[in-house]
């Protein structure tokens, strides 16, 4: 049996979206908690010497890094339900919203949560432009990627969620 080990942080969006795909995929895996802030493992650093950050799939002693990447190699390896459209159109969509959850949403919701008066204000205002924005993706679908579940945006958009709840984001 296939051995497969994920590295990555407990309350990591990121981490969420990366076992999500797993479990979608009925893909059994090893969940390594890594300390980030505070002491990282010799075996991130190992594996991951670029960013030097989580997450890292580690597939028979093969490491994937970076949680898109890891993602789109969980939907080509294993069977199971798609995590990507078939559709090439669909699929770069699908891409797009992600970069910009990952490039836009996120960084303003953890300066939401993290900063104070007049800067939060201003980033708790930018969190809310963005994810109405998001939102309106949806227009009455189940799930971002439409009929089919992707993985990436019902993980990161609880944690999204989660955050500006933290915040206050309205
Ligand atoms: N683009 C990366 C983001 C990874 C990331 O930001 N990891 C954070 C935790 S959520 C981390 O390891 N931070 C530690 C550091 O910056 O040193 C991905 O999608 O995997």
């Amino acid at each position: 049996m296939a051995e497969v080990k994920l590295f990555g942080g407990w309350g990591s969006p990121f981490s969420r979206r990366i076992e999500v795909a797993l479990k979608l995929k009925g893909v059994e895996y090893e969940f390594i908690e890594e300390d980030i802030y505070k002491k990282k493992s010799p075996l991130l650093l190992k594996y991951n010497p670029v960013h030097k950050k989580v997450h890292v799939l580690l597939h028979n002693g093969k490491p994937i890094c970076e949680s898109v990447v890891i993602l789109e190699y969980i939907d080509e390896t294993w069977e199971g339900p798609s995590i990507l459209p078939k559709d090439p159109y669909e699929r770069a969509m699908v891409r797009f919203w992600v970069k910009f959850l990952d490039e836009k949403c996120l960084p303003a919701m953890w300066q939401a949560c993290c900063s104070i008066g007049e800067e939060q204000e201003k980033a708790k205002e930018e969190a809310t432009e963005f994810l109405k924005i998001l939102e309106g993706t949806l227009s009455g679908k189940k799930f971002f990627g439409g009929d089919i579940l992707d993985a990436r945006f019902p993980a990161i958009a609880a944690a999204a969620a989660a955050a500006a709840a933290a915040a206050s984001v309205k």
